[in-house]
């Protein structure tokens, strides 16, 4: 309980710091991403980390202007049945259906509810090994759609070009309405990547994933489910970064 109210005592800070209730400060930074809470990590909960994890989407302190389509964690060694997350605030599970096991037994995942409102979340999970045996984890995210007002409104079009420039995403943050086909163009002479989050295993959602792209190649994904979508490039991943918000 302590660390939920630190959390929100950090989000409130936030506002106030940044003169505009309807904005964060950290929303116009390039580094780190714009999505990450900029206070120390010990601030906003330590996250537990089980055996054999990895990484996890959304990551742990991230503000989202949008709900995640699912809550994805990745480990190193092969997952087995009653692994489970949960994905709570105030003790109600926002998670939809069961916990799924990805075929390659290394990314478990759980759909989240579409209409899950604005707060902080606290996701659980257990982790199980074919020996029967399982570890727990723990990590927090918040959304605050309010978020969203610094994104580019791109709702009115059907198609949408993002440049991928100065080691960049141009823009950054867009909306998009569901249905919107999105086409990224490489428009500098170092290969760059589409990579949905996390960093290296690109888990988020399976197939919004690029090869690379040379200098003028392009790279385009329909996006047919509301939610937001942390995306990244793999050869920069810590400062290349962007989010399509689905509405
Ligand atoms: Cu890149």
């Amino acid at each position: 309980m302590r660390k939920v109210t630190t959390l929100v005592a950090i989000l409130a800070a936030t506002l106030i710091l940044s003169g505009c209730q309807l904005k964060f400060p950290l929303s116009k930074q390039t580094n780190p991403p714009a999505t990450q809470i900029t206070t120390p990590e010990t601030e906003v909960g330590t996250p537990k980390k089980s055996a054999h994890y990895e990484s996890n989407t959304p990551a742990h302190g991230t503000i989202l202007a949008g709900v995640p389509i699912n809550v994805v964690i990745n480990f190193n060694f092969d997952l087995a049945s009653p692994s489970k997350i949960e994905i709570k605030k105030d003790g109600v599970d926002f998670g939809v259906g069961e916990t799924a096991i990805d075929p390659n037994k290394l990314t478990m995942r759980r759909k989240m509810d579409p209409a899950a409102p604005e707060g902080i979340y606290k996701v659980a999970y257990n982790a199980c090994w074919p020996d029967g045996t399982c570890h727990d984890g723990s990590f927090e995210f918040a959304i605050n759609r309010a978020k969203a007002g610094t994104f580019v409104d791109m709702t009115g079009q059907n198609e949408v070009s993002i440049n991928l420039k100065n080691f960049m995403f141009e823009p950054k943050n867009v909306r998009i309405k569901k249905g919107t086909k999105v086409t990224w163009t490489n428009s500098d002479s170092t290969a760059h990547y589409v990579n949905t989050d996390s960093h290296p295993a690109h888990t988020y959602i399976l197939d919004m994933n690029s090869q690379a792209l040379e200098e003028s190649q392009t790279y385009s994904y329909t996006f047919e489910t509301a939610g937001i979508y942390p995306y990244h490039c793999s050869a920069h991943a810590s400062t290349m970064a962007g989010n399509i918000l689905v509405e």
